[in-house]
């Protein structure tokens, strides 16, 4: 049985999703984040040295990154066709999402998450103008213009097509469902309306499931189980 090795608020809900996507068994060890610093606990290195999540362990496998679990599981039910057929322009599409959500996308809002801690940090009265002074110099300049450019590409490649890779649903909309929850919890109003894009063209977790007890208990996938707060 395929154990996912859940931390709360985290990428591992893209796994919940598509694991309910597939139809498949599965079992669920939550991990909770330091609610300070919000790592993960050390726990999680037990299943992976790295520590982060999400984690699979399927038998004698341990696989750990979201984009590589999504391939390992598309690749093993390809009669679930969440994944466009080789050599097609969709195939292409998939893949570019696929990697651009880990490889562009999170790594600005990790960056805008880093300063806005920075900012909002405690520390020495005489170091606080300064430190703030340089995260927001940093946000204004580099963080948050490049944020900004990325959610218009992304909103203006969503009025091309349906979904991320062409008219039909892929697992590549399940790996850039968080770099959009993401970005509208961190980057604000701009974000809004790539969201309620996104969201429109999105499928909830819980509507597949068709059971909102097993919903991933995260922030993001509980505002898509909440059927008044869903767009
Ligand atoms: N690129 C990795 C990123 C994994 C990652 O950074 N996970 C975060 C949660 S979203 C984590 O485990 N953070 C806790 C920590 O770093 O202690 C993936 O897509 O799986």
């Amino acid at each position: 049985m395929i154990v996912v090795h859940h931390l709360n608020n985290s990428r591992s809900q893209r796994v919940l999703w598509l694991l309910e996507e597939l139809g498949l068994a599965y079992e669920i060890k939550r991990y909770e984040r330091d609610p300070r610093t919000l790592r993960a606990p050390s726990s999680l290195r037990d299943v992976h040295p790295l520590g982060k999540s999400p984690v699979i362990t399927d038998g004698a496998l341990t696989l750990a990154e979201s984009g590589a679990i999504i391939e390992y599981l598309v690749d093993h039910h390809p009669e679930a066709k969440l994944a466009p057929p080789p050599g097609t322009p969709e195939r292409v599409r998939y893949l570019y999402w696929l990697h651009y959500a880990e490889g562009s996308a999170m790594p600005l809002l990790l960056l805008k998450l880093v300063f806005d801690r920075i900012e909002g940090a405690r520390m020495p009265f005489f170091a606080r103008p300064i430190a703030k002074s340089i995260a927001r110099r940093v946000k204004s300049s580099l963080v948050e213009p490049q944020i900004a450019q990325q959610l218009d590409y992304i909103e203006a490649q969503l009025a091309k097509y349906p979904w991320f890779a062409g008219d039909a649903f892929s697992a590549a909309d399940i790996q850039m469902s968080y770099p959009l929850e993401a970005a509208a919890a961190r980057a604000g109003s701009r974000a809004s309306r790539t969201r309620s894009g996104a969201r429109r063209r999105s499928r909830s977790p819980c509507r597949t499931a068709g059971d909102p007890r097993r919903c991933p208990s995260t922030t993001f996938a509980a505002g898509w189980c909440a059927p008044s707060r869903r767009t």
